[in-house]
């Protein structure tokens, strides 16, 4: 019998024979990937202190202890109703929104609710040997913190499928733990799900930029006609904010770090490496990579699905609420498009540019995390800056993906950008380093690899070299 002390929730699990069932089935599922998939090396004799949800309000989140991987409690938690909620966007505009999927919808709601769900686990798969090359028992801890929260939005959306879309939601809740990240035979969905993630500054820059495509998917469908996709999105958000908060301060503190070694070393580029610090060209290529990954993560500019899901109510912009017109039937968005090879503005009809618009919404966001890396060169008198690279750099989704543009959003011939790729991207030798710098793990508490300065504050006000991650004897 599944308690509501193993599954933290508030929807009433204890009286759902129906979702009793399908998770009995499930969890034991679940707990086997997560043997298998989870965190290598730190499955049964560690303890981690752990931040756990047991409820919606602010208090909920204040429940830190120390737990073993396996046995975190991954609750199911949707974010509280909202009176006569209306549906806010798309041809039923104003109507009662649904609590449950409307057949002519069925379909696409699944398809959406799949491809979210699909990240998830993809996710911790990517990430799972990163604990043997840690910085810190701090950086440890907030991967895990992480990890354990992706296996938390899978049960999400595997709540979902199991609640609303009957005998098809339970096949699918199975696929989602039998499909691999970068498997060839059964990949993740999404491209940027099967890339690797094998050393701390990809994990890095993937919470900064990947977990925030996730930020702006999940605003997104938190704008949803269907109730309860909106009301577990709108709680997935909160958790969001503690990765992106991973990613940022991450890369935050290897910036701050290389600014110290290059003022030691009086601005000479060339020494930071040899000084064990990453040097600035190989976090450009880093950032430049996981942006571009994340920029198809948006879809194509001009989508019939989008189309199509912004008319059904299915999926909306980000804080909807904030335009004045919600049908979106006879507006235009201005977008660069290529023709005859070159670049041109055109109008297009705005519910198909809605993966555009979110996308603007996305970079927009992203520039602004930017500048807050670049306030520290400021600050240490430094005239280096990072740079988001041109929205059609690197692209393998939409109508950039036929051809090469420089990261300034040059075009380039193939021979170009084959001659030129490893000055932008992470080359073989950009990961031999990383790997070179990060091949002991550091467990020490308090203590950080010499790449990273250490964090302005530990977690929940415990003090930076706290043990955050404990052996067990
Ligand atoms: N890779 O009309 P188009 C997160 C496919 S991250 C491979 O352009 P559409 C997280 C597409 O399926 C948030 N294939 O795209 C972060 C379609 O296939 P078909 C994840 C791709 O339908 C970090 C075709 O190309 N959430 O939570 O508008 C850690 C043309 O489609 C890709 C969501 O994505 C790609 N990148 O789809 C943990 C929300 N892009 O029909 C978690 C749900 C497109 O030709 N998903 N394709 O077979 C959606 O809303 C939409 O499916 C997409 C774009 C935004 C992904
Ligand atoms: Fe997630
Ligand atoms: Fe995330």
């Amino acid at each position: 019998m599944l308690s509501s002390e193993r599954i933290p929730n508030n929807v009433d699990l204890a009286n759902n024979k129906r979702l009793q069932r399908a998770l009995e089935h499930w969890q034991p599922k679940y707990l086997e990937w997560w043997q298998d998939m989870g965190p290598r090396g730190f499955q049964d004799q560690h303890s981690v202190y752990l931040r756990t949800a047991m409820s919606v309000d602010p208090e909920g989140w204040a429940h830190f202890e120390m737990v073993r991987l396996p046995e975190y409690r991954w609750g199911i938690f949707l974010a509280d109703p909202v009176a006569d909620r209306r549906i806010g966007f798309g041809d039923l505009y104003g109507e009662p929104v649904w609590q449950e999927v409307p057949g002519e919808f069925r379909n696409q709601l699944r398809r959406l609710v799949v491809t979210q769900g699909d990240t998830e686990p993809a996710s911790v798969e990517q990430q799972r040997e990163l604990g043997s090359r840690c910085p810190s028992l701090y950086d440890l801890r907030n991967l895990f913190q992480v990890n354990v929260e992706e296996g938390r939005h899978l049960w999400a959306m595997v709540y979902l499928l199991h609640s609303y879309f009957g005998r098809d939601g339970r096949d699918e809740a199975e696929e989602l733990l039998a499909r691999r990240s970068g498997n060839s035979d059964r990949p993740r969905i999404l491209e940027a799900f099967n890339q690797p993630i094998d050393n701390w500054l990809d994990f890095f820059m993937f919470t900064m930029f990947t977990d925030r495509d996730g930020k702006s998917q999940l605003m997104s469908l938190s704008e949803s006609s269907l109730d309860p996709l909106s009301r577990t999105t709108r709680f997935m958000l909160t958790e969001e904010a503690h990765h992106m908060f991973v990613g940022e301060t991450g890369v935050a503190r290897i910036i701050e770090r290389t600014c110290e070694i290059l003022k030691a070393s009086r601005g000479v580029a060339e020494d930071v490496r040899s000084k064990g610090g990453i040097d600035l060209a190989t976090i450009q290529k880093h950032l430049n990579f996981w942006f571009s990954l994340s920029l198809d993560l948006h879809g194509s500019e001009v989508s019939s699905n989008a189309a199509s899901y912004f008319a059904n109510g299915l999926k909306g912009r980000a804080r909807e609420e904030t335009y004045k017109d919600h049908k979106a039937l006879d507006a235009y968005y201005p977008m660069n498009v290529l023709e005859n090879d070159r670049v041109v503005s055109q109008e297009v009809p705005l519910r198909n540019a809605m993966n555009e618009v979110l996308r603007d919404w996305y970079v927009g966001d992203c520039a602004s995390g930017l500048g807050r890396w670049n306030a520290i060169f400021e600050r240490h008198g430094l005239s280096d800056r990072l740079k988001l690279p041109d929205r059609k750099f690197n692209r393998a989704i939409g109508m950039y993906s036929a051809f090469h543009f420089s990261p300034e959003g040059r075009r380039l011939s193939n021979e170009d950008w084959e001659r030129l790729k490893d000055d932008w991207l992470p080359c073989e030798d950009d990961t031999k380093f990383l790997r070179s710098i990060m091949a002991e793990p550091i467990f020490e508490p308090g203590i950080f690899a010499n790449y990273i300065a250490p964090p302005r504050r530990g977690v929940n006000r415990m003090p930076i070299n706290f043990r955050y991650v404990r052996t067990e004897e």
